[in-house]
């Protein structure tokens, strides 16, 4: 089952591991790469040097190809952004914005730049720009979503652009994944189910929670200050969305969120943290190696796609 993009980043599975910021660290994404798919190092809106740590513990731990997911709204991303170059990353993926002042230092430093882009108008802005591949990214996944689900956004992102497209939100396993190639996407990236793996050290508050989160469980808050999240119904969320729908200056809604997703992935404080996760969080139930999840989701998809599986998941 191996893609244009395995070719292209030299990795063995066309499997991403979401960018998820303070949960994907060097030890996750190292343990990703390891297991064959593409692991990613979450820059989120932590400082540069954190990241730098992270990038140096993956290196550590696999010669395998890796990446950093670089958040654009992060009051660090320039630092980040020459942080990457300085290390020597290979790939780059960026979220929750338009990367387009760093594209070109980021190609002249031999870097395959991959954004994620939740539009058919930044897929083909982004293409003419000069990324290697796109994620079309659909508003089931968690943090910030844009308005389009995965089942619309994938094939008219497919349809608008040449570059290989990785589709991601709402996939979970290999059903997931061969969905996607149905829609046209070469690959996936999936967050979420990675949160779950044995190697991710996400507080364990916050992973039990996700497995035993059911399809129902969780909510988009932050329309109103034009940055949409998803994440687990809490008691921090149902606050959050009185205080949004209640009228609290937008200063003041601002303060409200600022750190309670550090809260949750490194202290699990279940009354304060922000829990993100994407609506599949129902189907992820149980801890796994890394390298398990990818061998899983191919094997599966694989069984999909050659016809082994009848359509609604019952095996002939
Ligand atoms: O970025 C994500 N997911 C995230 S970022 C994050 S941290 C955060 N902290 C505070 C507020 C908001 C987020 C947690 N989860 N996914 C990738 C993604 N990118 N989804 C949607 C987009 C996107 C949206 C608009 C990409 C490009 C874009 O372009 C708009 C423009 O024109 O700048």
């Amino acid at each position: 089952m191996r893609s244009e993009i395995c070719e292209m980043l030299g990795i063995r599975y066309p499997v991403f591991q979401g960018g998820m910021a303070w949960i994907a660290d060097g030890k996750l994404a190292a343990a990703v790469s390891e297991g064959g798919g593409l692991g990613i190092v979450a820059a989120g809106n932590a400082p540069a040097d954190y990241v730098r740590e992270q990038v140096r513990i993956a290196r550590s731990l696999t010669d395998k190809p890796f990446g950093v997911n670089i958040m654009l709204m992060s009051p660090f991303a320039d630092e980040i952004a020459q942080m990457v170059v300085e290390e020597h990353v290979p790939v780059v993926t960026t979220g929750a914005g338009n990367p387009g002042k760093y594209m070109d230092a980021w190609k002249a430093a031999g870097i395959r730049v991959i954004p994620v882009v939740a539009s058919v108008g930044m897929a083909k802005l982004m293409t003419r720009l000069g990324a290697s591949a796109l994620i079309a990214e659909g508003g089931e996944s968690g943090g910030h979503v844009g308005e389009l689900t995965t089942m619309v956004l994938v094939p008219q992102v497919c349809d608008a652009t040449t570059l290989p497209v990785i589709a991601a939100g709402g996939i979970a396993d290999g059903r997931g994944f061969a969905a996607a190639v149905m829609l046209g996407a070469c690959g996936v990236q999936m967050g979420t189910r990675f949160l779950s793996a044995e190697e991710c050290s996400v507080h364990p508050v916050y992973k039990q929670k996700v497995l035993k989160a059911n399809d129902l469980c969780t909510m988009v808050t932050g329309r109103r200050l034009g940055h949409a999240v998803r994440s687990l119904r809490t008691p921090f969320s149902r606050g959050y969305e009185k205080a949004e729908y209640g009228g609290m200056p937008d200063d003041e809604l601002e303060a409200l969120g600022t750190g309670a997703l550090r809260l949750a992935a490194k202290e699990g404080d279940p009354e304060r943290g922000c829990f993100l996760a994407g609506q599949i969080a129902g189907l992820v139930n149980r801890e796994q190696p890394a390298r398990e999840i990818i061998r899983e989701v191919m094997e599966e998809a694989e069984a999909c796609l050659c016809g082994a599986k009848t359509p609604g998941g019952h095996h002939e």
